[in-house]
């Protein structure tokens, strides 16, 4: 086995293949950008250095400099995660050359996978089911709608180059055959430089379902069986499971069978992924070979008890595979969820920021290359690059974490998905979780009823409209602040702490202001014996506190136990209780006063990017909201303004710095 590999990534990927190195005790390189300094990729991996600044451009996809410091720290071998340089050819090719064994196919296989028309050739050579259609080199606009009037409409375009649901276009009827062409045509050169279609029958309610295969420098090929990544939105896989829901016997030795002939077709080394389009009664397609380990690799090794990097790593030492295709089987269930920083009620625009409290459902009764989980009564695997503390920054892919579940069958995946779902807190930026949570349980996704339109077409179940805040959430978070004033004990400035002594006689009546989103809830608050009785609405309840433990609380109301945890952030409270998470900002009556001279000299970004403008000069006078700069993340732009009258003493950027999250941007000195 190799001594030392290189991991030519970051985030989970790099992290999953450095902790199955350690096992095998063989020692990992990492390398990493600046925005990376500090990542978990560098803090699990045996050495690392540094490659270059925060864009990939000038650091992940830094072949040359990755090249040399594998070559400088003695690694054997590089393994190239995926996205990055793991499809990349010239890079496969360069560390044949560099004398570095690259984890992963010959650069021959990955060129033959990677024009859809030229892999479809030798996927029909090689009896690999294709859509009808024409994959051929004629071009001609009059020929192709020949070709798709003979397939039968709906057909559909696609840029041969194309990849990712670009450059596609759906033709109902020969009409329109021509405009759609020469608009798919013109996608095509602009996003790949290559105007090369081809057309095919369109499949309305499609399943993707994949094959994981491995195959060795020996010739030996086998398929781990399939996965059903058919829960996608925009072309990126939301939820996956293996095996896939009503796959017979029959059906997983043709399509596994035909993988195998895919990899075959083109000299494959290593671990692939053939892609298969399925019609609901299952009749299936070859669409693409991944050429790569594929971020939904875990939930094959859920269910084959097999950890497919140490495949990796065999193979590309020059061992067999370490199993030929009867001793594989498939024991239970299992699902992946990939949980990202993003907005689901805003487009799911990306979310960054500062992962400020992070509690994960615990990994339990998973351990790679521990063999089969099955027996087990569940397992759950979290495989994430980031912990609490750290930040989802714009440079990468936002993508937290993948939660993982085992379960004897789909139905108790399921279960555990759910629940380990409601587990999963994140405050510090916006995530997916209650969407996920939403899609596992929703009917078309628990009863199994997949395609690839299931999110949209069921867009009204899984964006429901918010509910008001119900008097068990404000009073977790009247509980939660009432309860952290009484133990911080009498603050020489805090009012209440002042008059202590009216607390147990009930005669103190204040007002806790909550504000979600368009709402207000005034709720009074006055003490009473062992608690308080809250107001809101006209309505009075009793509240107790039972439990606190940290930001774990329990709570009677009206005699009605509510669990929750609260995370306070300045002034947000975060609920979380039920397996929802409500977000409540408290206006603070006192924490305003004096605000102007507080927030003087202290002008901070909000998250990390880049200045596109100065609108004011050093040593000018402003009043209070006038904008001073626009600072841009995730292309967006956002403008920071003066918190109060005043002058800004300096400027501390230029324009086109890129700036951390926190990092202060001007002095300025309120008047
Ligand atoms: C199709 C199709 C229907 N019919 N081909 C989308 C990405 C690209 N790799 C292939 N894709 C599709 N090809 C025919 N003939 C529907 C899709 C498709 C899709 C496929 C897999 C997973 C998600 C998808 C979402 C929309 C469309």
């Amino acid at each position: 086995m190799f001594t030392k590999i290189l991991i030519a990534n970051r985030g989970e990927i790099a992290c999953r293949v450095a902790s199955t190195a350690h096992r095998l005790g063989v020692k990992s390189v990492a390398v990493y950008s600046e925005a990376d300094a500090n990542a978990k990729h560098v803090a699990v991996c045996d050495e690392s250095v540094a490659i270059g600044p925060a864009p990939a451009k000038e650091s992940y996809l830094r072949a040359d400099k990755i090249i040399e410091v594998a070559k400088a720290t003695g690694a054997q071998a590089i393994h190239p995660g995926y996205g990055f340089l793991s499809e990349n050819e010239d890079f496969a090719e360069a560390c044949a050359k560099a004398g570095i064994a690259f984890i992963g196919p010959p650069a021959s296989a990955i060129r033959a996978m990677g024009s859809k028309s030229a892999a479809k050739a030798l996927m029909e050579k090689a009896n690999v089911p294709l859509v009808p259609g024409y994959h051929g080199d004629n071009q001609d606009a009059d020929f192709l709608r020949e070709q798709a009037d003979k397939i039968g409409y709906p057909v559909l375009l696609k840029a041969s180059a194309g990849g990712g649901g670009k450059g596609m276009r759906i033709v109902e009827k020969s009409e329109d055959f021509k405009a759609a062409l020469e608009s798919c045509k013109r996608e095509a050169i602009n996003s790949f430089g290559d105007d090369k279609v081809l057309v095919e029958k369109y499949l309305t309610r499609p399943r993707h379902i994949e094959i994981q295969v491995f195959a060795d420098t020996q010739g030996n090929c086998v398929y781990l069986f399939e996965r059903d990544c058919s829960v996608q939105r925009r072309h990126q896989k939301v939820l996956e499971e293996a095996p896939a829901p009503g796959m017979t016997e029959e059906r997983r030795r043709a399509m596994g069978e035909a993988a195998v002939a895919a990899a075959k077709a083109v000299g494959y080394v290593g671990a692939g992924t053939v892609e298969f389009i399925a019609n609901q009664d299952g009749s299936f397609y070859f669409m693409e070979m991944n050429t790569r380990l594929q971020v939904e690799h875990p939930v094959t090794e859920m269910i084959t008890g097999l950890d497919l990097v140490e495949w990796q790593l065999r193979v590309a030492f020059g061992e067999p595979l370490p199993k030929k295709q009867e001793e594989l089987t498939i024991h239970g269930h299992a699902l992946e969820a990939r949980i990202y920083a993003e907005n689901p009620e805003k487009g799911f625009l990306p979310s960054i920021g500062t992962l400020r409290h992070l509690h994960t459902p615990p990994a339990v009764n998973f351990e790679l290359g521990q063999g089969s989980v099955a027996g087990n009564p569940a397992a759950i695997r979290i495989d994430s690059g980031v912990r609490e503390g750290d930040a989802i920054s714009p440079f990468y892919d936002p993508m937290i974490a993948k939660l993982i579940v085992w379960g004897n069958d789909r139905e108790e995946a399921l279960a555990h998905m759910s629940q380990a779902l409601a587990e999963y807190q994140v405050v510090g930026l916006a995530t997916n979780v209650a969407f996920l949570k939403r899609l596992v349980e929703s009917r078309p996704f628990s009863q199994a009823d997949l395609d690839t339109g299931l999110i949209e077409r069921n867009h009204d179940e899984l964006f429901p409209t918010p509910q008001p805040a119900s008097l068990q959430i404000l009073g977790l978070a009247a509980a939660s602040l009432l309860s952290s004033e009484q133990t911080a004990g009498a603050a020489a400035n805090d009012p209440w702490a002042n008059t202590s002594g009216w607390r147990m006689n009930g005669a103190l009546l204040r007002t806790l202001e909550f504000g979600e989103e368009g709402s207000t809830y005034p709720v009074s608050v006055s003490y009473r014996e062992n608690g308080w009785t809250l107001g809101l609405n006209g309505a009075s309840s009793v509240m107790t506190l039972v439990e606190r433990q940290g930001q774990h609380l329990v709570i009677k109301v009206d005699g009605t136990a509510v669990r929750g945890t609260v995370v306070r952030a300045a002034d947000v409270f975060h609920v979380f209780t039920g397996g929802a998470h409500y977000v409540l900002n408290y206006n603070d009556p006192l924490a305003h006063a004096g605000e102007s001279e507080a927030e003087g000299g202290r002008l901070t970004a909000p998250m990390p990017g880049k200045i596109v403008a100065l609108l004011v000069e050093k040593g000018k006078t402003v009043e209070k909201g006038a904008p001073l700069l626009i600072m841009e993340a995730m292309k967006m732009e956002h403008t920071i303004a003066a918190p109060a009258n005043g002058t800004v003493e300096d400027l501390l950027y230029a324009v086109g710095d890129q700036v951390a999250e926190g990092a202060q941007l001007l002095a300025f000195k309120a008047a």
